[in-house]
């Protein structure tokens, strides 16, 4: 078609005629390119969906732990630390739950993963927290004297079976045993970050 114009028009005019669809063709998909710059796929607004890889049917433990990563698959959670029952009531939109739940607790898990206290600073550990992340972005925390038996000692599971029914497919969830309201009972665990909120 090219070649049909340019025998019929002068040259200039090609090229000012292809410029010109060229120009159309940018302006057009300009919106479009910036919609997919301003919302990576998939990332609901103020969460990290996205910044942490999800490996299915694994769990994650980051951050200031020894090797400062790691990974457990759920029938690691469920065979190589010591498995808690417990059962628990928690209020949600859908009205009071009760579930019962199995799995090892959060502190036998990050006490494995030897987090990097420092011993000569005065009850270091008091200092951290563990961030639970969930596959669709959803996030939620517990300072380490919440779970730490000297402590609070809050016994918040790993869960890896809810009602007897396992959660290998779809991630552990974590409990909050004491908890009035069921935010913090995360589900669909993908990883678990030791941070240290100390300045
Ligand atoms: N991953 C994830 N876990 C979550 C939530 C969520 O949105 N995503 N919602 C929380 C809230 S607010 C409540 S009340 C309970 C509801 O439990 P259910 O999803 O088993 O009904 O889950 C909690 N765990
Ligand atoms: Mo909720």
């Amino acid at each position: 078609m090219v070649s049909y114009l340019a025998r019929r028009m002068s040259r200039p005019r090609v090229v000012a005629i292809v410029l010109a669809l060229a120009a159309i063709l940018v302006v057009s998909l300009l919106p479009t390119w910036r919609a997919e710059a301003a919302t990576p796929a998939a990332t609901p607004a103020g969460t990290a969906a996205g910044l942490i890889p999800t490996l299915p049917g694994r769990v994650l433990l980051l951050g200031r732990i020894t090797p400062h990563l790691q990974q457990l698959s759920v029938a690691d959670l469920a065979a190589k630390y010591p498995q808690h029952t417990q059962t628990v009531t928690f209020q949600s939109g859908a009205g009071p739950q009760t579930h019962t739940y199995t799995g090892p607790t959060l502190y036998d898990v990050l006490q494995a993963a030897k987090p990097t206290f420092r011993s000569d600073v005065k009850n270091d550990a008091l200092r951290y927290a563990a961030v639970i992340h969930a596959s669709d972005g959803y996030e939620s925390v517990l300072s380490w004297g919440e779970i730490d038996p000297g402590f609070a000692g809050t016994e918040a599971l790993l869960a890896v079976t809810q009602d007897g029914v396992s959660l290998a497919k779809e991630g552990p969830r974590l409990t909050a045993p004491g908890d009035t309201k069921g935010g913090r009972y995360v589900s669909g665990v993908t990883a678990v970050t030791l941070v240290r909120a100390g300045l």
